[in-house]
């Protein structure tokens, strides 16, 4: 039977990590895999974090089962996380969060709870979007179609393709994936005004909105880069969110995210609840413990909520800075095209716009590896390889 099996083709970034590993040169830059690293190059246990997994080693008394809605201490912090702590739709008690096997976790129970409230409804998401959206929706049973969002000549955002495209095609009760900061892979995010024009749209046509929500934090903040889906959950009747403390806890292997769901109605609610539970016991049956008891030991205690903030901050501010220095180092090697687009863009990702022979050049003649669509993992920049990847950049620029 097994011979029979057809490959559906590999995760474009995954197979490229696997070929950086293969590497021998000892220069090489992995600029591929969305993680953070520090100006050494190290992906760092953050100090909060070792601190709280130090309190719960000596604390946790039981490996008991959690439950499958997960750390009820964590599911209470996530709302006003993500939604502000003064949001009404909190003070309606019309939002609730599960805790999830990681930012995909939650997509996945929240694609399969949308599929089993509306089977194989369209799920509308950006050209370009993050490799795995698409296998989760589709595998879920969803049936997936996309809205132009990035510009390539500007390096933008295209809103007038997008809206213009969303105007003509999407129908009431379809669903539309949204960024909610740092988008994977373009790092083109939507303005304020913008997050308010969608909104609109949504209300009036009845589109299902559906926020993933993996990068709060490492863009402009945390209450900025929550700031438009604020806009949107203020507006909606309904609305479903996944959001993922990999990256702004740097707990990316301790699969830590929540699925939150926001309703009509308190009652509404907890139908939904009790329907994405059924889902998840019947795939996984409870999430782990360990990630989201870190998060929850933080968020309890506001001198490491404190610190855990100030550290977010730095890895945020040195993002920025490296694309300045990036920037810099490009128009002083003479690159003539624009590239303001390296600091306007957001958050740990910048699309370059390599084609695919730039981007072979780059790994061939450089070492230097960047995903298979050119996209770059700023923080994978350091003082120690910056010019090398300036250089590697300016020649297959020029
Ligand atoms: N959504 C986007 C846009 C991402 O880039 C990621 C990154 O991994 C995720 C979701 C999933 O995060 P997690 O590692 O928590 O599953
Ligand atoms: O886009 C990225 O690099 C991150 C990490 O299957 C990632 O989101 C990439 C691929 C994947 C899982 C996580």
């Amino acid at each position: 039977m097994f011979e029979n099996i057809q490959s559906r083709g590999v995760d474009q970034i995954l197979a490229m990590m696997q070929t950086f590993k293969a590497d021998a040169r000892e220069t090489k830059v992995d600029l591929i895999v969305g993680v953070y690293k520090d100006a050494k190059g190290d992906v760092p246990v953050m100090r909060a974090v070792k601190e709280a997994e130090r309190r719960l080693i000596e604390a946790e008394d039981t490996k008991t089962y959690v439950g499958i809605s997960g750390d009820p201490v964590f599911r209470g912090q996530v709302p006003a996380l993500l939604l502000g702590a003064g949001s009404p739709v909190i003070a309606q008690e019309r939002v609730a969060s599960l805790q999830t096997v990681g930012g995909s976790g939650a997509l996945r129970v929240g694609c399969d709870l949308l599929n089993a409230v509306m089977p194989a409804q369209k799920i509308w998401v950006s050209t370009p979007t993050w490799a795995n959206h698409v296998p989760i929706a589709t595998d879920a049973g969803l049936t997936v179609d996309t809205y132009p969002y990035f510009r390539p000549s500007d390096r933008g955002l295209d809103f007038e393709a997008m809206m213009a495209h969303l105007e003509a095609h999407s129908k009431a009760g379809e669903i539309l994936l949204l960024h909610a900061c740092c988008h994977n892979p373009t790092g083109v995010d939507m303005s304020l005004e913008q997050w308010q024009i969608v909104t609109d749209f949504v209300v009036e046509r009845g589109l299902i909105p559906y926020v993933d929500c993996a990068y709060q934090g490492l863009g402009n903040g945390m209450e900025e880069d929550a700031a438009g889906l604020r806009i949107m959950a203020e507006k909606v009747p309904e609305m479903v969110l996944a959001s993922s403390f990999s990256k702004n806890f740097g707990i990316y292997r301790e699969r830590t995210g929540a699925l939150s769901v926001i309703a009509k109605t308190p009652e509404d609610l907890t139908k939904t609840l009790k329907a994405a539970e059924t889902l998840i016991r019947s795939n996984y049956s409870m999430p782990p413990s360990h990630g989201a008891r870190i998060v929850a030991t933080v968020f309890d205690d506001a001198d490491l909520t404190a610190d855990w903030r100030s550290e977010l901050d730095e890895m945020r501010v040195r993002i920025a800075e490296v694309r300045q220095e990036l920037r810099a180092k490009l128009e002083a090697r003479q690159v003539t095209q624009d590239l303001a687009f390296l600091t306007d863009q957001n958050g740990m990702f910048s699309y370059t716009g390599f084609n695919p022979e730039q981007v072979t050049k780059l790994r061939e003649d450089h070492g230097i590896y960047t995903a298979g669509d050119g996209r770059i993992n700023v923080a994978g920049l350091t003082p120690e390889n910056l010019d090398a990847v300036a250089d590697g950049f300016a020649a297959v620029l020029r």
